[in-house]
């Protein structure tokens, strides 16, 4: 039978897909996921010190005010486990599993025109058939493990954190080894640090880390976050990230050193990403930018005792925020610990994997376990995963082979009926994602009922659209200083061979959803809407 809409993933952005597609719209909906089970990032990623960056009581769905209030988050940082139980409580009362699919890794996806239908090939060899195909596969789920010469024949176990075992790993009495120290890598190492017999972190590009202050959350702060719904939700949706607090109005420079000062200050004690949002041209101008990258390198050297260590941590080549900007639970102070040490690789890069250990130019590192904190193919790595292949047989991996080409990260050109939840070109990984991924499912859900509404079958961007789109995200990313970390996975620089674009509109959260509003209005500007055969045969 064929199906009115596939969803690939069970995370946050394939549940909220599926109860929309079928309970708003009431349309046939199978949701095909490769995990054993839901929740898609923290399904994968359960590596030690995992917890996410966004507090609780925004990093969850707000369609709902019952759902919202009736759950009750019990730390400021949601770690993996609780997650899971908030995902699988909200595919519960949504009653949603019955129309997943686990185990199921979609390998392929072809759109046959003559039909108007997606045709989607699981690993198993499963197909289905269907008139839209969303997907809701993540913009950070394919890790990626640097092609590093010897590492099949390490002795020793390696992971990366991304495919972390479910049943953990006991590093206790090991010596370890972890390469990389983005938010992953930094999260991870005080941890492995607290049980391993050794842990060497190389690092290749030193990382701005601001204290995440996690604690229990008490019963006034639960209160008043039920209370407070409606406020919480106008907040995230009104601010650039999507996040529960306002940028502060003031620049940088408004302000003397003094008070400068007290107000850095304050934000290092208060903890999280809201360190960024101090001044509103943070990451907008260079020499503001500098005032807080400045604070920041002087905590590293006030923390890490070894003065050789703590220039090695605070030798940072860009603007704080640049890349992702990590939180830490004791990153810096990690460095104190006799069991640890630090290996520079701009000093000393990796040369090879020997069955021993890390080679780098200038010794061997004797290790049992190797960890991999080197993140991953972002963003488009998920999308050319499922083999897409569009109009005439246009593979989307070729399509794009100069860098993503979409209309609003939500559609491409020669990919008719084809929608991507946070795809590359949309706020996305520049936000707190559930409100970027209700935005977007929203979003999509509308398009739909529209289009059956009025008789349309296939509704796909123009080229011109989609070019015009492309300057666009290129023009709000260089308004920032984001481009200026040449390194970043934003700009696809982590991954050889990957085209260097920078991936996600940076023109803030809430003017996208205005855009994207504006849009729909005008009948949905920018994209081909072809009627169906029956609607064009009428009179
Ligand atoms: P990131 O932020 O991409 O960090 C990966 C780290 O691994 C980073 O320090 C990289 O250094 C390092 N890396 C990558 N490849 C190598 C090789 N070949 N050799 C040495 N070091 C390497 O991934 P995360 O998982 O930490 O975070 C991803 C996002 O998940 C995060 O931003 C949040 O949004 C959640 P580099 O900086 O490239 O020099």
């Amino acid at each position: 039978m064929d199906l009115d809409a596939l969803v690939v993933g069970a995370g946050f952005s394939g549940l909220y897909q599926l109860h929309c597609l079928r309970d708003r719209l009431g349309l046939s909906v199978q949701v095909l996921e490769a995990a054993a089970d839901l929740g898609g990032t923290w399904y994968w990623n359960r590596y030690p010190g995992a917890r996410c960056d966004s507090e609780s009581h925004s990093y969850c769905y707000f369609f709902s005010k019952e759902l919202y209030q009736e759950w009750e988050w019990s730390e400021r940082y949601p770690g993996p486990a609780e997650i899971l139980r908030y995902l699988h409580h909200v595919a519960d009362r949504f009653d949603l599993k019955r129309d997943i699919r686990f185990g199921a890794r979609v390998v392929a996806a072809c759109y046959d025109e003559g039909e108007n239908l997606w045709e989607v090939t699981t690993a198993a060899g499963e197909r289905y058939r269907a008139t839209y195909l969303v997907s809701a596969v993540g913009c950070l789920s394919s890790a990626n493990v640097p092609a590093i010469p010897g590492l099949e024949s390490f002795a020793g176990r390696w992971y990366h954190t991304g495919e972390w075992p479910h049943e953990g790993v006991d590093f206790r009495g090991k010596r370890v080894g972890q390469i990389g120290t983005g938010s992953t890598g930094i999260q991870a190492a005080p941890v492995i640090a607290a049980s391993a017999k050794h842990l060497t972190v190389f690092q290749r590009t030193a990382q701005y880390s601001v204290p995440a202050r996690n604690a229990p959350l008490d019963a006034a702060f639960k209160r008043q976050v039920r209370e407070s719904y409606d406020a919480i939700r106008e907040v995230t949706r009104s601010t650039p990230n999507g996040h529960p607090f306002r940028i502060d109005r003031r620049n940088v420079f408004d302000v003397g050193e003094q008070e400068r000062r007290a107000i850095y200050e304050a934000a290092w004690e208060k903890g999280g990403l809201q360190f960024r949002a101090s001044f509103r041209d943070i990451v907008l101008d260079k020499a503001a930018n500098d005032t807080a990258a400045d604070f920041i390198k002087q905590k590293i050297r006030a923390v890490v005792r070894d003065p050789k260590t703590a220039a090695v941590l605070a030798d940072i080549d860009h603007p704080y925020a640049a890349k992702r900007p990590p939180i830490d639970t004791d990153y810096f102070e990690t460095f104190n610990r006799d069991n640890v040490a630090l290996v520079d690789l701009r000093a000393e890069p990796i040369e090879r994997i020997t069955p021993a250990g890390v080679r780098t130019r200038a010794r061997e590192y004797p290790l049992d376990i190797v960890v991999f904190a080197t993140g991953f193919d972002a963003m488009t790595g998920p999308l050319f995963r499922m083999n897409i292949r569009g109009r005439d047989g246009l593979a989307l991996r070729d399509a794009w082979r100069e860098g993503p080409k979409t209309y609003l990260g939500l559609m491409a050109p020669g990919f008719p009926n084809l929608f991507t939840v946070t795809g590359p070109g949309s706020p996305s990984v520049l936000t707190n994602m559930p409100v970027a991924i209700e935005q977007h499912v929203e979003w999509i859900t509308d398009c739909i009922g529209w289009m059956r509404a009025n008789g349309v079958e296939r509704c796909e961007p123009t080229a011109r659209a989609a070019e015009r789109w492309g300057v666009q995200v290129e023009e709000a990313a260089n308004a920032t200083l984001l481009p200026l970390a040449t390194h970043s996975w934003y700009l696809g620089a982590n991954v050889p061979g990957k085209p260097q674009v920078f991936m996600p509109y940076a023109g803030g959260l809430a003017r996208y959803r205005a855009l994207c509003d504006e849009i729909a209005a005008r009948g949905y500007d920018g994209f081909v809407m072809e009627p169906s055969r029956a609607e064009a045969a009428r009179p």
